[in-house]
C-alpha cells in the first residue's frame, strides 16, 4: 500500500531546517544536505507548491516580525557576484578541505604554459627579510633561466655529502641566481631544488603544497584577541576568559617552535616574533593586563602586547562585556597598528583573528597593512541563541547582536582563509546546521537581508584542529611523569570536610568513581543539568558521587549576571536533591597543571568526565579530558560530536533528554563492574583518538603550511578579492559604523 511518508513530498520535508507558517502559506526552508539550501512555499488551501527564491523566503519570513517587513527597498547583501566565476568544491564532503582544492585547481590553470608561470617567478623574486633578498637573485629573469640554474644546482648539489653546510657552497648557488632559503643542508636544497623542478615540468597540487609550505614567509605574526581578560596567570574563571586565551596561548607556543624549527631548516638565521594583541584593562584585578608587555612564558620571541581602549573622553579602565566591545574596536585597531609597527619594526607577514571581535580587528589591520589574514571563530555566537537574527531586538540591548553579526559577515568575507576546528563549525552534520553556515542567508529585519553572506563551499575554509597542552594533559597511566606533589592538595580539593568558598558538599563513599565536569558557570554549558540529572537518578547517585569545577560558590563574589543565576540554581538543587555526601562543586579552578593532575585523579579511580553543555564549538574539556585517559561522555550539539566516536572512545550524550544522559552513565558503569576492561579499552581508544588527530605539533605545521599556500594565491592570482573589500569597506562605513554610534 502507498504510504503518504514515502512520497517524495514528504521527503523533501525531511529536509526542512525551518517552516514559517501564515495562512494559508507554509514556507520551509530545506536542507537536502550539507551546506545546500533550497526554499519552497505550500498552499495549504489550494494544495500547490512554489519553490522560492532566498530572497522571497526571507521577505516571508519578516513578516513574522510585526510590521517591520513593509518597507520595499530592504538593503540586500549578496556576496555571491564576486565569487561567481571562481569555482569552489561541490560536494559535501570536500567543505573544509579548501586548500587541496584551491591548489588543485589553480595549478592547472596557472601551469597550462611557460608565461603563466610567470607569476610564480615573480613571487620567487619577491621574497625578502628585513630588505634582503631570499630565494632568487637578479640574475635569474625568466622561466628558462630558472629551469637552466636549478638544473645546474641540482649537479652542484649530487656532489656534495648529503649534511654539507649551506654556508659551504652559498656562493656557488648565489652565482647560479640563488639566495638563502632553499635549506640548511645540501640535502634539503636539493628536495627543494627537485620539487621546483617537478612543478615546472608536471604540476602536481601536493608537490605545489609542499614546496609552498616549506618557503619561509612567515616571520612576523600578530594574533588578535581583544575581550576578557588575557593573561597568563589567575585569568580562568574570569568573564569571558575561556577556552579561546587557553587555545591562543598553546597557540603561540606551538607555532614558536614550528617557525623556529621550519627557518633553520631553509637554512636562515632569522629570529621569528609573535605579537598577541589584546585590549589592556588599567583596572586589571590582580592580573597583568594593566601591563603592556609580557613575554609568554615557554616562548623566546612571543609576547602579549596590549592596547587600550579609548575614545574622546578618555582610557576605558575598567573590563567590558564582549558584547559591548563594538565601539572601541575601531580605534583600537588603529592604535594596535602603530603598537604593532614600533614592536615589529615593519609589518607582520600573518595576522591571525580570534572570534568576533578579533577578526573585525584583524579585517581593519589586514586591510590597511595588506597582509594575509586568517580568521578563527572559536564559537560564533548566531547557532547558540535559535533566532537571534530574525528577533534581534529582543537580544539587542543585553547582546548587541547586530554589529555583531554585522562584524562576523565583514571578517569572514575579508579573510584569505579561515581555519576551524571542526567540520560541524563550518557546515554541520546531516541534521545540524553549522556554525558558519547560519550565515549563509538570513535577515535582521529593518536593517537588512542576507541573501548570500557565506559560502561554505569556499576554499578558504580548512579544518585545523587544536590539541591540549600535552605537558599539562598525560595519561594518568605515565606514572614517572605525574605530579604527585599536588596529590595532597587535590584531596583536599575533592574530599576535605572543610565547607567554604572554595568548595562545598562531601562524598562519604570513597569506593565509588567519580563523574567528573569542568566549565564556566555559563547557561549554555548547563553544569546545573547535569546536577539536576544526577540528582533525580537514584541509581547513578548508587554507583557513582559527582564532582563538578566551575564559578563561584558564594554568589556574592560573582559579577557576572549570567553566572549569578546558575551558583543560585546550583545551590537549590544541591537542597532540593538532597546531595549531600554524594555531591562536591569545587569552585573555577585557576591552576592548569593541578587541573591536568585532577584529571588523571579522577582517572585514577575510574571515573569519566562529562561535558554536559547545550552547544559547545570545540571543547577544549573534552580534549584534556581524553589526553589524560579518562572516558569522556560529552553534548551532541556542536565539536565534540566529531572529537569522540560514540562508543569508541567516548560517548554523545544528548542533554535535552537528562534521562537518557543517565541511563547511559549507568549503564557505562555497570559494564565497568562486571567487566573492568572496559573502562580501559575506551580510555586508551580515546587518548589514542587525540594523539592522532588533536595535537599541537599537527596544528603548527598545518597553519603555516595554509599561511605559505594562501599568501602565494593571493600573490599570484586575482585572491586578492578587490572588488569584495571594496563592497565590504561600504558595508563597514555605512552599517556597522553607524550602528555603533548608537551605543
Ligand atoms: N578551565 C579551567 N578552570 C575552570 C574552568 C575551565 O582551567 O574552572 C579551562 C579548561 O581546562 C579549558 C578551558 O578552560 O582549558 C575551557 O575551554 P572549553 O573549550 O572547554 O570551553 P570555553 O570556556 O572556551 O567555552
Ligand atoms: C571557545 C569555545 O566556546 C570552545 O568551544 C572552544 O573549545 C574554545 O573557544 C577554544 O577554541
Amino acid at each position: 500500500m502507498w504510504k503518504l511518508k514515502d512520497s517524495p513530498f514528504v521527503k523533501e520535508l525531511e529536509s526542512a531546517k525551518e517552516a514559517i507558517v501564515i495562512p494559508p502559506f507554509v514556507s520551509m526552508a530545506l536542507r537536502p544536505r550539507p551546506g545546500v539550501w533550497e526554499y519552497a512555499r505550500v498552499n495549504a488551501f489550494e494544495l500547490n507548491v512554489d519553490n522560492l527564491s532566498v530572497a522571497e523566503y526571507l521577505r516571508f519570513k519578516e513578516e513574522l516580525v510585526d510590521g517591520e517587513c513593509n518597507g520595499k527597498n530592504v538593503l540586500e547583501l549578496d556576496f555571491e557576484p564576486f565569487n561567481a566565476t571562481f569555482p569552489g568544491p561541490t560536494r559535501s564532503s570536500s567543505i573544509g578541505n579548501g586548500v587541496q582544492f584551491l591548489n588543485r585547481h589553480l595549478s592547472s590553470f596557472m601551469f597550462r604554459n611557460k608565461e603563466s608561470l610567470e607569476p610564480l617567478l615573480a613571487f620567487l623574486r619577491a621574497h625578502k627579510y628585513d630588505g634582503h633578498a631570499m630565494m632568487l637573485n637578479d640574475r635569474i629573469r625568466n622561466i628558462s633561466k630558472l629551469q637552466s640554474s636549478l638544473a645546474k644546482a641540482e649537479e652542484v648539489l649530487s656532489r656534495l655529502i648529503p649534511n654539507t653546510p649551506y654556508s659551504d657552497f652559498e656562493y656557488e648557488l648565489q652565482g647560479l641566481g640563488f639566495e638563502r632559503g632553499w635549506g640548511d643542508t645540501a640535502e634539503r636544497v636539493s628536495e627543494m631544488v627537485h620539487l621546483l623542478l617537478d612543478i615546472l615540468q608536471a604540476p602536481d597540487p601536493n608537490t605545489l603544497e609542499t614546496f609552498l609550505g616549506r618557503i619561509p614567509m612567515v616571520f612576523n605574526v600578530v594574533v588578535v584577541s581583544p575581550h576578557g581578560y588575557f593573561g597568563q596567570a589567575n585569568i580562568l574563571g574570569l568573564p569571558d576568559t575561556g577556552g579561546q586565551t587557553i587555545y591562543i596561548l598553546d597557540q603561540v607556543r606551538a607555532l614558536e617552535n614550528e617557525m623556529l624549527d621550519k627557518i633553520q631548516k631553509q637554512g636562515l638565521d632569522v629570529s621569528p616574533k609573535i605579537l598577541i594583541v589584546t585590549r589592556l584593562i588599567p583596572e586589571a584585578k590582580g592580573t597583568t593586563c594593566n601591563q603592556r608587555l609580557e613575554r609568554v612564558s615557554g616562548t623566546e620571541h612571543t609576547y602579549i602586547l596590549r592596547v587600550t581602549f579609548r575614545t574622546k573622553n578618555g582610557i576605558l579602565r575598567k573590563w567590558i562585556s564582549k558584547f559591548d566591545m563594538w565601539p572601541y574596536l575601531e580605534t583600537f585597531a588603529e592604535d594596535a597598528s602603530h603598537e604593532i609597527a614600533a614592536e615589529l619594526q615593519g609589518i607582520p607577514d600573518l595576522i591571525i583573528g580570534n572570534y568576533s571581535n578579533g577578526n573585525l580587528v584583524a579585517t581593519l589591520l589586514s586591510y590597511k597593512l595588506g597582509i594575509t589574514q586568517c580568521n578563527i571563530a572559536h564559537a560564533l555566537e548566531k547557532t547558540k541563541y535559535p533566532d537571534s537574527d530574525i528577533y534581534w531586538k529582543k537580544y539587542e540591548d543585553k547582546y548587541h547582536f547586530t554589529c555583531q553579526f554585522t562584524a562576523d559577515l565583514i571578517a569572514m568575507n575579508n579573510a584569505d582563509f579561515i581555519i576551524t576546528s571542526t567540520y560541524q563549525e563550518i557546515a554541520g552534520s546531516k541534521n545540524n546546521v553549522g556554525q558558519y553556515e547560519s550565515y549563509t542567508a538570513f535577515t535582521l529585519p529593518g536593517l537588512y537581508r542576507v541573501v548570500h553572506g557565506i559560502d561554505v563551499f569556499d576554499p578558504k575554509f580548512n579544518i585545523v584542529s587544536p590539541g591540549a597542552d600535552m605537558r599539562m594533559y598525560f595519561p594518568y597511566s605515565d606514572t614517572e611523569k605525574r605530579l604527585t606533589s599536588l596529590h595532597g592538595s587535590i584531596e583536599k580539593l575533592v574530599y576535605g570536610a572543610e565547607q567554604n568558598e572554595e568548595h562545598i558538599g562531601l562524598l562519604n563513599d570513597r569506593s565509588k568513581p567519580i563523574i567528573f565536569s569542568m566549565a564556566k558557570l555559563d547557561e549554555v554549558k548547563n553544569v546545573t543539568g547535569l546536577v539536576e540529572c544526577f540528582g533525580k537518578s537514584s541509581k547513578l547517585r548508587e554507583l557513582v558521587n559527582l564532582v563538578v569545577v566551575g564559578g563561584h560558590i558564594d554568589v556574592h563574589k560573582s559579577r557576572d549576571k549570567e553566572e549569578m543565576g546558575e551558583i543560585e540554581k546550583m545551590h537549590s538543587l544541591i537542597e532540593k536533591y538532597n546531595l549531600h555526601g554524594q555531591f562536591r562543586w569545587i569552585k573555577a579552578q585557576m591552576n592548569r597543571a593541578r587541573n591536568g593532575e585532577l584529571y588523571r585523579c579522577i582517572a585514577d579511580v575510574k571515573g569519566a568526565f562529562v561535558q554536559p553543555a547545550f552547544y559547545e564549538g570545540f571543547g577544549l574539556t573534552i580534549v584534556e579530558a581524553m589526553s589524560c585517559g579518562l572516558p569522556t561522555f560529552a553534548t551532541c550539539h556542536g565539536g565534540p560530536a566529531e572529537i569522540i566516536e560514540h562508543g569508541i572512545c567516548g560517548f554523545h550524550i544528548e542533554p535535552h533528554h537528562p534521562d537518557h544522559v543517565a541511563a547511559m552513565l549507568i549503564n557505562f558503569f555497570e559494564q565497568c563492574q562486571h567487566d573492568p576492561g572496559y573502562w580501559n579499552k575506551i580510555s586508551d581508544a580515546g587518548f589514542k583518538r587525540i594523539h592522532e588527530r588533536y595535537t599541537w605539533k599537527i596544528y603548527s605545521e598545518r597553519l603555516l603550511t595554509l599561511a605559505g599556500v594562501y599568501g602565494f594565491w593571493k600573490h599570484v592570482s586575482k585572491l586578492e578579492r578587490r572588488e569584495t573589500r571594496r563592497y565590504l569597506e561600504m558595508f563597514y562605513i555605512l552599517m556597522f559604523r553607524d550602528m555603533v554610534s548608537l551605543f
